[in-house]
C-alpha cells in the first residue's frame, strides 16, 4: 500500500478549510496514517521545498509556509501519490478544474492550500521530514475490503 505526504498549508488553516479538504481525501478511500499541526521553522520549510531553491518565488514560498500553522498529513491507499495529486488539481488555482481542491477553493498560484508529494520516492523523503517513525500508525480499518 502506498503512502504520501500531504500538507494543508497555512492558508487552509486560516481559511478554516481543513475539515472540508481532509474530507475529500477520506471519502476517496485514503486512510490517515499520521496527522500533526506544525508551526514550520525556516529550516523545515527549506528542507521541504529544497527542490525550488533558487527560483524567483522561493523566498516568498518560505515566508508563506512559515507564516502560520500547517497540518501535516500522511495518507495511505492504493496509488495514494497519484490519487492525491489528481484530487488537488493543478498548481495554479485559477487553472484547476472545478471538482479539484485547488479548483474549488482558490485562485492563487502561491496560496494554493495543499501540498502533495509528486512521486513515491519523494513521498518517502517528505514523510521523514515531517514525521517521526512513531507518529505513523499501522492499523486495520474496518470495511477496508470495500474500498481497495
Ligand atoms: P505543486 O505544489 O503543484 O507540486 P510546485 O511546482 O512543486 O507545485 O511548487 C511548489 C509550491 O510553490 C506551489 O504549490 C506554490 O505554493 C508555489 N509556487 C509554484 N510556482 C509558483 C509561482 O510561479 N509563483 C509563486 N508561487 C509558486
Ligand atoms: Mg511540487
Amino acid at each position: 500500500m502506498q503512502r504520501t505526504l500531504v500538507l494543508l498549508k497555512p492558508d487552509a488553516v486560516h481559511r478554516r478549510l481543513v475539515g472540508a479538504i481532509l474530507q475529500r481525501f477520506e471519502q476517496k478511500g485514503l486512510r490517515l496514517v499520521g496527522l500533526k499541526l506544525v508551526q514550520a521553522s525556516r529550516a523545515l520549510a527549506e528542507k521541504h521545498y529544497a527542490v525550488h531553491r533558487g527560483k524567483p518565488f522561493f523566498e516568498d514560498l518560505l515566508r508563506f509556509l512559515t507564516s502560520g500553522p500547517t497540518l501535516a498529513v500522511c495518507l495511505e491507499g492504493r496509488e495514494a501519490v497519484a490519487v492525491v495529486r489528481s484530487l488537488m488539481g493543478q498548481t495554479d488555482g485559477a487553472k484547476s478544474p472545478p471538482g479539484t481542491i485547488r479548483g474549488d477553493f482558490g485562485l492563487s498560484v502561491q496560496n494554493n492550500l495543499v501540498h502533495g508529494s509528486d512521486s513515491p520516492e519523494n513521498a518517502a523523503q517528505e514523510i521523514e521530514i515531517w514525521f517521526k517513525p512513531d507518529e505513523l500508525l499501522n492499523y486495520q480499518i474496518a470495511g477496508s475490503e470495500w474500498v481497495g
